[in-house]
């Protein structure tokens, strides 16, 4: 079969699996939010990394129904978790463009938030900046009803596409991700450095919070804490991690 012919066959089998990573608050080290990463369990090819299937997915328009399904599992596992009355953190989900501008959206993300009860403030969303710079008009209307939904949206590998800073400014978000190849060469590496002061000064100047993604040792933790970055996101406070190991985090901290 090929993977196409597979992920027709996963979405139906639900053979996908979300992992939770933390993000940190800078200064106190709290998990204050997780960002869940979509894994394809496969019977027989083993775990598929989600670079391999998605741009599979897009190219079908399979990724609808499967960003669907993501919204849906995280709204689900998020009130499992309240139920069990675990101090629960909003957890942001990735959606490709193709969700983005697709007509079900909003009805999908409504509907996954009323069947499982989850108070809106706990689902986040992340868009890509090309997501949302594509079609700046029609973006500013989708962003705006998220917004009215009661979600906090997140511009995800910042710094790698192409943004109209007039329009950022325009956009009703709530948060800024450093893609994390600026990160990777923290802090040695003169020009990353000043590429992420300069987005942290952009969001700063902007009112929205920054999260850094990839932090992976302490000096870029240091880097970026001296810098007054909000959040962090890398291996060096946990790697996604399976739903029940991610739970016990919550309980315990990182
Ligand atoms: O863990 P990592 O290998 O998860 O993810 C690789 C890439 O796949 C990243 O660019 C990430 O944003 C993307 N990705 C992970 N999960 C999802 C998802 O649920 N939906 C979409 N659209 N992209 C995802
Ligand atoms: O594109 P997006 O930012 O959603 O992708 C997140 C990706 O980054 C996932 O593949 C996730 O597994 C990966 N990731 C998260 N933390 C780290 C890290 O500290 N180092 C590296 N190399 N990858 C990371
Ligand atoms: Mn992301
Ligand atoms: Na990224």
């Amino acid at each position: 079969l090929s993977l196409e012919q597979d992920l027709v066959r996963a979405v139906e089998q639900s053979q996908f699996v979300l992992h939770y990573q933390p993000q940190v608050d800078a200064a106190t080290g709290r998990i204050v939010s997780a960002e869940a990463l979509l894994r394809w369990e496969h019977p027989l090819r083993g775990m598929v990394s989600p670079v391999q299937f998605i741009p599979v997915a897009e190219e079908t328009g399979l990724i609808v129904p499967l960003g669907e399904w993501v919204v849906m599992e995280a709204c689900r596992q998020m009130a499992v978790w309240l139920a069990e009355g675990l101090p629960v953190v909003p957890v942001a989900v990735n959606l490709s463009a193709h969700n983005f501008r697709s007509d079900s959206l909003l009805t999908s993300i409504a509907y996954a938030l009323e069947s499982t009860g989850l108070p809106s403030r706990y689902l986040h969303v992340e868009l890509t900046e090309s997501a949302v710079m594509q079609e700046p008009e029609q973006a500013m209307a989708t962003l705006g009803a998220l917004k009215s939904l009661g979600l906090m949206l997140s511009i995800d590998d910042f710094g790698t596409g192409y943004s109209s800073l007039s329009t950022l400014k325009q956009f009703p978000i709530d948060l800024l991700k450093i893609d994390r190849s600026f990160v990777r060469d923290l802090p040695d590496d003169a020009s990353g450095a000043s590429i992420v002061e300069a987005i942290l000064a952009l969001a700063h100047a902007l009112g929205l919070g920054v999260v850094a993604e990839g932090v992976e040792t302490l000096a870029q933790r240091d880097f970026l804490r001296s810098r007054r970055c909000g959040l962090m996101q890398g291996y060096l406070y946990s790697r996604p991690q399976p739903a029940d190991v991610f739970a016990g985090l919550l309980r315990e901290g990182v």
